[in-house]
């Protein structure tokens, strides 16, 4: 087992979110992968945390349209302190404007909660660095499990749009990568429907992609995550949804997630490449079930038993007193430590 993370994620630091005409202090925080690092030195894993390698943006451009990574890095020359925020949703058969970045961030987003400023693109690159440095490990061989500490976040950000915390699509760029070795099997687990990755292989018959999370009529991204998207054409069948309402507690949870996994084994996957959200705490200031402290250790050693090399990528989880213990408990239930 190994843990990644960078170093080059911390300046991206947006301070502050639209929901619903409020202003939010923005809960995707540099200290999210602080704290987590902290409670996994606390538990002695120092010596199996290690920092990313940087790939070639091919690995991106294979997942996102290049306007939009090149959109997305062009905010790197605005002033220290200023965003990007969207201000006008174009008609999507517009041509991107090309004037400035603040008039274009409105047709590259799908709302008003993800601003990008000066250091989002290094960020958003050195996560998808994560999550491919994990991925290389696991195609070589080299571990069985790997925990990619990715942020900002990725599941939300579809091939050409942006949204929810997220910018590149780290799990389905990690996903791609193992895809060349064998089928590959993604488990989004966040609390929030994972709608980019799902879009992005919603036609393929190489990548099952299953999602446990809020009912999108209440919760993000409300406009899928239904059960009655199942894929087309060739991934017809190879998309499974599983909405559930507020408040669901460890055991239900748990028994879930055993049958997304029995269906998964039916898909025979070489990978399993994990969208890990911790938002489905209970004391989780954006989601809204009931899981425990535990249930991440609980969750990691069924993902581990299920058979193939697994890839855990981060994606959300809020609540800053026990994310560093909610993540390590998970590592530890992934590595087999009872
Ligand atoms: C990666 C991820 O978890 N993205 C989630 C994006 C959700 N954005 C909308 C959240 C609405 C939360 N309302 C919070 C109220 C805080 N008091
Ligand atoms: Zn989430």
């Amino acid at each position: 087992m190994q843990i990644i993370y960078s170093e080059k994620q911390a300046d991206h630091q947006p301070r502050w979110e639209w929901n619903f005409g409020k202003k939010n202090a923005y809960p995707e925080k540099t200290a999210r992968i602080r704290t987590i690092v902290k409670e996994l030195n606390k538990r002695g894993m120092s010596q199996i945390i290690r920092q990313e390698r940087s790939f070639a943006l091919d690995h991106i451009h294979r997942i996102h349209d290049p306007e939009m990574v090149r959109h997305i890095k062009s905010c790197a020359n605005m002033p220290e302190g200023e965003s990007a925020y969207a201000h006008i949703f174009p008609y999507r058969t517009y041509t991107p404007h090309p004037k400035t970045n603040m008039i274009r961030a409105g047709y590259f987003c799908f709302d008003v909660g993800t601003t990008i400023a000066r250091h989002t693109y290094v960020a958003a690159k050195s996560a998808v660095d994560v999550a491919l440095t994990g991925a290389e490990l696991i195609a070589k061989g080299k571990e069985r499990e790997v925990f990619s500490l990715s942020r900002p976040p990725g599941h939300h950000a579809d091939r050409r749009i942006y949204g929810g915390y997220c910018y590149f699509n780290n799990a389905a760029i990690a996903a791609d990568y193992l895809s060349k070795g064998g089928k590959v099997a993604i488990l989004d687990l966040d609390f929030h429907h994972g709608n980019g990755t799902q879009s992005i292989f919603y036609e393929s018959s190489h990548v099952y992609f299953a999602s446990i999370h809020g009912d999108p009529r209440d919760y993000y991204p409300y406009f899928c995550g239904f059960k009655s998207e199942r894929g087309e054409y060739l991934g017809h069948k190879m998309n499974h949804n599983v909405p559930l309402p507020k408040g669901v507690d460890d055991a239900a949870y748990l028994a879930e997630l055993d049958k997304v996994l029995t269906r998964i084994k039916r898909f025979t996957p070489a990978y399993l490449v994990i969208s890990m959200g911790f938002d489905t705490f209970e004391s989780d200031p954006v989601g809204d079930f009931a899981l425990t402290s535990p249930c991440y250790h609980e969750i990691g050693a069924r993902l581990r038993r299920l058979g193939p090399p697994v890839l855990a990528v981060l994606e959300g989880g809020y609540a800053m007193k026990e994310l560093g213990v909610n993540a390590a408990n998970f590592a530890e239930g992934l590595m087999g430590k009872e």
